[in-house]
């Protein structure tokens, strides 16, 4: 088994929570002689830098929400000068004002160091060539991905997204072994390549880091057979660093997080309980390295849960199972919680469709709807005697009795529903401007 950082990665907990309590200590200490904002909070429930003496202390600190971003926008959260701050970075979040995040010179190093693990999970090395399609610029995707990638000494073609002709043949006149963008690009490039009549037995594609939104097991199968890779998944976000936070391994059962550097907690979003091992519920990230914009207890909307078993891998580091979705993109319709990767998941099972669908709610009267536009794959599409009605017939079948909820499935041609170069919109909510 290769490994970037055997030290931290295969630690044992013991060590692992004394370098944690350790490194908590510290942070704790830094953000309440820096961080106004968040001295106050600290003040408001009467706790101080002392009460902090080992992780199981983390509990008591009060959380960090988006809002807090907000509140002290651009910079009010950053616990050190701006001289200190050598790169700035913005998530453009669909409502509300952008979130920005300061990194200083350490914190950049760091998010080279868990990047390079990342991308030596997905089997790569010095030998390799990296294509990162993730988008160059504010957002963290492809800048983060460059910096792990020449960390460990790869190639890296640093091609951001877009252009998706061009990057076909890039990857293969270059010979690409990596790629890194989101999934929804992934099987786009797939797609643009099959019409440019490339074969994946033509490209020395080993490998791809798909992350940056949720996707599904059958999305994964997907997209494994069509580039003929092994495809893993990457989260992460901005606010905590960028991509990196955790990936998976070859084994690709749970993305090992970072511990050295975040710590992980599952709660209940609603009484904002802490959950034990293995409950589903909103993940919270504290980092512990972190200079620029150090975050304690930082409510992320995502919904996972954490498995502290032993990976095949030999990583001690706990494992994040997939994102399902966010507790603000989940979907209340007539009164059910449904996220898009449940319907993807029954699309993609049931077969005769593309993975490429648009959810539209709406509301008729008082009652809400759904309807799920898919496309039909080329073959289904150009196979006449394929009865249109019966597989939509079948698929709104099977979401009924997956989800409970009843919904109008609507088959599309090929290529009609709109491709993302970057983080794929499934959703169309009309109830909004109701
Ligand atoms: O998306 C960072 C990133 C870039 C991660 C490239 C992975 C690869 P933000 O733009 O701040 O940062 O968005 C963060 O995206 O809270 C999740 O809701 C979602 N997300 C990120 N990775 C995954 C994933 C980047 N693997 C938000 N699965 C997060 C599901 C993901 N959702």
């Amino acid at each position: 088994m290769q490994y970037w950082n055997p030290t931290f990665e295969c630690m044992s907990r013991d060590e692992m929570t004394k370098v944690q309590s350790e490194r908590l200590i510290d942070t704790v200490k830094r953000v309440f002689h820096n961080v106004p904002h968040f001295r106050d909070k600290m003040q408001k429930i009467g706790i101080e830098p002392g009460d902090i003496k080992s992780v199981e202390d983390l509990k008591k600190l009060p959380f960090t929400y988006k809002q807090d971003l907000r509140d002290t926008y651009p910079f009010g959260m950053f616990a050190v000068p701006m001289s200190e701050i050598v790169r700035i970075h913005a998530s453009s979040g669909t409502t509300g004002k952008q979130t920005v995040v300061g990194y200083t010179r350490k914190d950049i190093d760091t998010w080279a160091e868990v990047m390079a693990r990342a991308i030596v999970y997905a089997g790569a090395d010095k030998n390799s060539i990296i294509q990162v399609a993730y988008g160059y610029g504010l957002f963290t995707g492809g800048l983060g991905a460059h910096y792990g990638a020449e960390r460990i000494g790869a190639s890296v073609i640093p091609a951001s997204g877009g252009n998706t002709k061009r990057q076909i043949q890039m990857m293969k006149d270059f010979g690409t072994t990596h790629l890194a963008c989101t999934p929804s690009y992934a099987l786009y490039m797939a797609e643009e390549m099959e019409a440019m009549g490339i074969k994946k037995e033509e490209l020395k594609l080993k490998a791809g880091i798909f992350g940056a939104e949720p996707w599904s097991e059958n999305m994964r199968k997907e997209i494994e057979e069509k580039l003929g890779i092994m495809a893993i998944d990457i989260y992460g976000l901005s606010e905590v660093i960028g991509p990196g936070v955790a990936c998976e391994c070859q084994y690709k059962c749970g993305m090992h997080i970072s511990e050295d550097h975040f710590i992980p907690e599952i709660i209940d979003p609603e009484t904002e309980e802490v959950l034990p091992p293995g409950s589903t519920g909103e993940l919270v990230f504290t980092t512990i390295t972190k200079e620029g914009l150090p975050l304690i207890r930082y409510r992320t909307r995502d919904i996972s849960s954490l498995n502290y078993e032993k990976c095949e891998c030999g990583r001690t580091f706990v494992r994040m199972n997939k994102v399902t979705g966010r507790t603000d993109d989940m979907l209340i319709i007539r009164g059910v919680n449904v996220f898009p990767s449940q319907i993807e998941s029954v699309l993609l099972e049931v077969g005769y469709t593309a993975p490429h669908y648009l959810l539209i709610v709406d509301r008729v009267g008082k009652l809400d709807t759904l309807e799920v536009w898919v496309e039909m794959t080329q073959d289904m599409f150009s196979d006449k005697v394929r009865n249109i009605e019966d597989i939509e017939r079948k698929l709104r079948k099977e979401i009924e009795l997956t989800l409970g909820i009843s919904a109008k499935v609507k088959l599309v041609e090929p290529r009609t529903i709109e491709r993302s170069e970057g983080k794929a919109k499934r959703v169309i909510d009309r109830r909004k401007n109701l």
